[in-house]
């Protein structure tokens, strides 16, 4: 008797030439670290990849980018998948987890400029200069710093905004460091955003693998790409935000060190005009990530966040 081998394991991606160059990656360490074992990548369409025409934060809905994989996983179509942390949302839905976090990249937010301002930083672009992003946090950060320029919506790919960039619609655009290195793209970088202009969204920079939770068998598989210091710092944000938000995209930025065991967090809510601002920080042991997030959204809460929160919500539901 031979006993058959085992079946191969399938992760699911989206179809995105960002997430493919992530979840190739992802197959090819695990491929490197369980040579006995075979990885198939299965690409599925999500919402978010359909809908390219609306701004994110008014379709509101979450898991825009994540819920057609989470189905395919809970029916046993594929065995875990590959996200971007940011896009994963903080509450996942029954069956499933968080697997693995895996190292990040750098997590801060690019300036990509356009020929004619390769002499200017973001603090020297002149007066009305046209800045595309579609995400309320850039947009809340920059315009609270830079009131005299100009913001508006852009939407698509990474290789379509840089069209768009290129071919004069923009002066600038933001976009992640992380996804413009993973891409072959850090040479369109022109500079790093510090944190005290623009804290980056919850999780950027690193992957979020998430698993059917009773999984124990890929959990294990996982546990190999998890690297723990990224984990704790996304653990962190990932808390602050599961503690602050409701049912869209706000403006919410964090930033996350850790030296030694001591992890500091970061963490601001802003109005969608950048007017009003809360930001405070908070440090403790890295083991209570989860805490510290928590903690840090109390505390902003107090400072004024909540009246912050509800007057976007209400803005959005009116569909401004
Ligand atoms: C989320 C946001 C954006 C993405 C909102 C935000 C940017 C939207 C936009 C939650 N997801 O960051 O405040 O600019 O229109 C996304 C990108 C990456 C993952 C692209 C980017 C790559 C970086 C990473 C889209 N999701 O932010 O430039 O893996 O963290």
């Amino acid at each position: 008797m031979v006993s058959s081998p085992p079946r191969s394991i399938r992760i699911g991606s989206r179809k995105s030439q960002l997430a493919l160059v992530q979840t190739h990656w992802v197959q090819a360490e695990l491929q490197q670290r369980f040579a006995d074992r075979k990885f198939e990548v299965h690409t599925m369409s999500t919402q978010g990849d359909k809908i390219l025409d609306v701004a994110l934060a008014k379709i509101g809905d979450k898991g825009l980018f994540t819920k057609e994989l989470e189905i395919g996983m809970l029916q046993g179509e594929i065995d875990f998948a590959v996200h971007s942390l940011k896009d994963l949302p903080t509450r996942l839905p029954e069956g499933l987890m968080l697997g693995c976090v895996t190292e990040r990249e750098d997590p801060a937010d690019a300036l990509v400029v356009h020929a004619r301002h390769q002499d200017k930083q973001i603090d020297t672009l002149p007066e009305g200069a046209v800045v595309g992003t579609s995400s309320l946090r850039r947009l809340a950060q920059l315009q609270h710093h830079y009131p005299h320029l100009a913001f508006k919506d852009i939407r698509g790919n990474l290789n379509t905004r840089l069209q768009k960039l290129d071919a004069g619609e923009f002066d600038a655009i933001i976009l992640a460091v992380a996804g413009l290195r993973r891409l072959g793209m850090a040479e369109r970088i022109h500079q790093v955003l510090p944190p005290e202009v623009s804290l980056h969204a919850v999780g950027q920079g690193a992957l979020g693998i998430e698993c059917r939770a009773e999984d124990s068998e890929i959990l294990e598989l996982l546990k190999a790409l998890e690297h723990q210091p990224t984990a704790y710092r996304c653990y962190a944000e990932r808390s602050f935000l599961r503690e602050l938000e409701g049912g869209c995209q706000v403006p919410i930025g964090v930033n996350t060190t850790i030296e030694g065991n001591t992890l500091t967090l970061t963490g601001m809510v802003a109005s969608l005009d950048g007017q009003q601002m809360v930001k405070d920080s908070i440090s403790g042991a890295a083991t209570e990530a989860e805490a510290l997030g928590i903690q840090l959204a109390h505390n902003l809460r107090q400072q004024g966040a909540t009246e912050i929160l509800e007057a976007i919500f209400t803005e959005i539901q009116r569909g401004s």
